[in-house]
C-alpha cells in the first residue's frame, strides 16, 4: 500500500514536472496593434477585457519590442532568430513573393517540433510562398509554412489588402473550383474583375487618395495587386477573424493531449479594417476600434477554449504585435475622423514604419497560470527575436552555432523570474537604432521627416539622434549634441553589430 502510494506520488510529481517543462505554447500575434491600443496599456476609449485579463493573470512588459516597424521583417526575425536587416529582400512582401524563411535551417517551428510539439500556423503569413518558380495557386503550393516546421497551416499568403484573397490550408487553396483557376499579377491587370481605380463607385470602403489599394476589387474593397478566378475561394473580410479563430480552436482541441505550439497570427487590426458585422460601429472609433474589439473577442475565445478543455494552467500564452500603430494605412475607414482622443501609440513618438519607439515598442503579455506570477509588470528590455533561443531552452534544446544568430535565451525574463532584460538591442524603423540601457541612438538618414500619407514621423534626421528613454519616453529631446562621445561610441557599436 505504502509502495503504491509512493509510486502514485512519483507519477503525479513527474507528471507535474513534465507539465512544467512542456507547456503548450501559443503566440497570439496581432497586426499593427500599438502600445496604447489596449486597456491594460492605458487605453480608455476602447475596451479590451479579455486581453486585460490575460495581463492581470500574468505578466505585462512595458519595454517589449519587435525587431522592425513593419510586418514581414518582424515575422522573419520571430521565426528565424535573425535580424531581418542582415538579409536582403525581407521588406514588406507582395502576395506572390518567394518564401524567405530558409527550409534548410531550423526555424522557431522546427525547434518546437523537435522538442516534441505538434505545431501550427493559423492566420497571416506574409513571408512568401514557393521557391521562385511561379506559384501555381491551383496546384500544390510549396514550399510554405509546412516546409519550415508547421505540421498544420491555415493562412492567407500576405496581407488582407493584397491579393490573392484566399485561404491556403497546408498546400492548397481552400474551396477552389478547378474550373475557375486563380491567376495573380502585381505588374498588370489580369482578368475582367473591376479595379478600384476604374470603378470607385463599386467600393463599399474607399481607399485613401494616393495610397494605391485600387487594383482588383474583392468584397467591395480595392486591393494591392490583381487577381482573376478563384471566385468561390475568395474570403470576405468579415469572416476572417471567425475563420482563423475556428481553425485555431480546432487545432487546440485536436491536440489537447499533446504539447502543442500554435503561432496564431491575427489579421486584426491591419487594413482593410472590415470586421464582422456584429462588431461594426460598436467601438465608436470607426472600424479600427471595432477591429480591436474583434481581436479581443478572439483572445477571449482562445482563453475560454483552454479553460473548457482544462489545459489553461499548462499553456503559456504570449500576446504581442508585429509593429506599431497607424491610423490611415490606405482606406477611408474613419480611424482618423473618429479617433476621439484615442492614442494608439500611447506616450510614444512615431508609429508603424518609424525608428521612434512607436514603431517597435508594442504590447507584450505573457501568461502561464501557476508558473508566471499573476499581476506582474516588467520593464525588462525584450525582443521577439529572442523567443527562438528562449523556446529552445524551454524545450531543453541546445542551439547549433549558426542557428538563430541574433537570438538570446531570455526565458527567465520572459517568465518574470528576473527583471533583467537585454542590455542592448538593434531596432529597424526608417533606419537602424541601437538601444543600450536608457540610451537610444538613431542612425542619421536623409529621408523625409514626415510620411504625409500615413501621418507618421519615420524618425529620419540627417543629424545623429540620441534620446534618454528613461526620462524621455516620447523622444522629444535629442541630446546628441550634449553627449558627442556617447553618440560616437554607440554609432561604432552599431556598426560593429551590423557586421558581427
Ligand atoms: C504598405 C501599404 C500598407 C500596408 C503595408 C504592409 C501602400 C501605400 N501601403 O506598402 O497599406 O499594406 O504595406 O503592412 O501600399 S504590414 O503590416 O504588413 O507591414
Ligand atoms: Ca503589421
Amino acid at each position: 500500500m505504502k509502495k503504491l502510494l509512493f509510486m502514485t506520488l512519483v507519477a503525479l510529481n513527474s507528471q507535474y514536472l513534465f507539465a512544467q517543462k512542456k507547456p503548450n505554447v501559443i503566440i497570439i500575434y496581432a497586426d499593427d496593434l500599438g502600445y496604447g491600443d489596449l486597456g491594460c496599456y492605458g487605453a480608455t476609449k476602447v475596451r479590451t477585457p479579455n486581453i486585460d485579463r490575460l495581463a492581470k493573470e500574468g505578466l505585462r512588459f512595458t519595454n517589449g519590442h519587435t525587431t522592425s516597424a513593419t510586418c514581414t521583417p518582424s515575422r522573419f526575425a520571430l521565426l528565424t532568430g535573425k535580424y531581418p536587416w542582415r538579409k536582403a529582400g525581407t521588406g514588406v512582401l507582395p502576395g506572390n513573393a518567394v518564401m524567405i524563411i530558409p527550409t534548410d535551417k531550423p526555424s522557431l517551428a522546427t525547434v518546437m517540433k523537435k522538442g516534441g510539439y505538434q505545431t501550427a500556423l493559423v492566420g497571416k503569413w506574409h513571408l512568401g510562398l514557393g521557391d521562385g518558380n511561379e506559384i501555381d495557386w491551383n496546384g500544390s503550393i510549396k514550399p510554405g509554412p509546412n516546409e519550415v516546421g508547421f505540421d498544420y497551416s491555415f493562412c492567407f499568403p500576405a496581407t488582407a489588402d493584397r491579393v490573392p484573397t484566399v485561404f491556403v490550408e497546408n498546400h492548397t487553396v481552400l474551396g477552389l473550383d478547378k474550373n475557375d483557376p486563380i491567376e495573380v499579377n502585381y505588374q498588370q491587370k489580369v482578368g475582367n474583375d473591376p479595379t478600384g481605380k476604374e470603378h470607385p463607385e463599386l467600393l463599399k470602403m474607399k481607399s485613401s487618395p494616393d495610397h494605391g489599394h485600387d487594383n482588383t476589387i474583392v468584397n467591395g474593397i480595392g486591393r494591392i495587386g490583381y487577381m482573376k478566378g478563384g471566385n468561390k475561394a475568395r474570403w470576405t473580410d468579415e469572416e476572417l477573424a471567425y475563420a482563423f479563430t475556428e481553425r485555431a480552436e480546432r487545432f487546440i482541441e485536436e491536440n489537447r493531449q499533446k504539447p502543442f505550439f500554435l503561432y496564431f497570427a491575427l489579421s486584426d487590426i491591419h487594413v482593410p479594417r472590415m470586421p464582422a458585422t456584429v462588431f461594426k460601429g460598436k467601438s465608436g472609433l470607426g472600424y479600427r476600434g471595432d477591429a480591436i474589439l474583434q481581436m479581443d473577442w478572439t483572445v477571449g475565445r482562445i482563453t475560454q477554449k483552454l479553460r473548457d478543455l482544462g489545459i489553461d494552467k499548462n499553456t503559456l500564452i504570449i500576446f504581442s504585435s508585429d509593429n506599431g500603430p497607424v491610423l490611415d494605412d490606405g482606406y477611408q475607414d474613419e480611424a482618423v475622423t473618429l479617433q476621439n482622443g484615442h492614442q494608439p501609440a500611447g506616450p510614444l513618438r512615431g508609429g508603424k514604419y518609424s525608428a521612434f519607439e512607436g514603431g517597435t515598442r508594442v504590447p507584450w503579455i505573457v501568461s502561464w497560470p501557476g508558473v508566471v506570477k499573476a499581476g506582474q509588470t516588467s520593464d525588462a528590455l525584450m525582443c521577439q527575436v529572442d523567443l527562438f533561443a528562449s523556446f529552445a531552452k524551454l524545450t531543453g534544446q541546445a542551439l547549433g552555432e549558426d542557428d538563430a544568430p541574433d537570438s538570446f535565451n531570455m526565458l527567465d525574463a520572459l517568465l518574470g523570474r528576473t527583471p533583467k532584460g537585454r542590455s542592448w538591442l538593434v531596432l529597424q524603423g526608417g533606419s537602424l537604432s541601437l538601444v543600450q540601457g536608457n540610451f537610444k541612438y538613431i542612425t542619421p538618414s536623409k529621408g523625409k521627416k514626415l510620411m504625409e500619407l500615413v501621418n507618421i514621423e519615420p524618425g529620419n534626421d540627417e543629424m545623429p539622434q540620441l534620446y534618454d528613454l528613461g526620462k524621455d519616453i516620447g523622444e522629444k529631446d535629442n541630446i546628441a549634441a550634449q553627449y558627442p562621445e556617447k553618440v560616437k561610441e554607440m554609432a561604432a557599436e552599431l556598426q560593429r553589430l551590423k557586421t558581427a
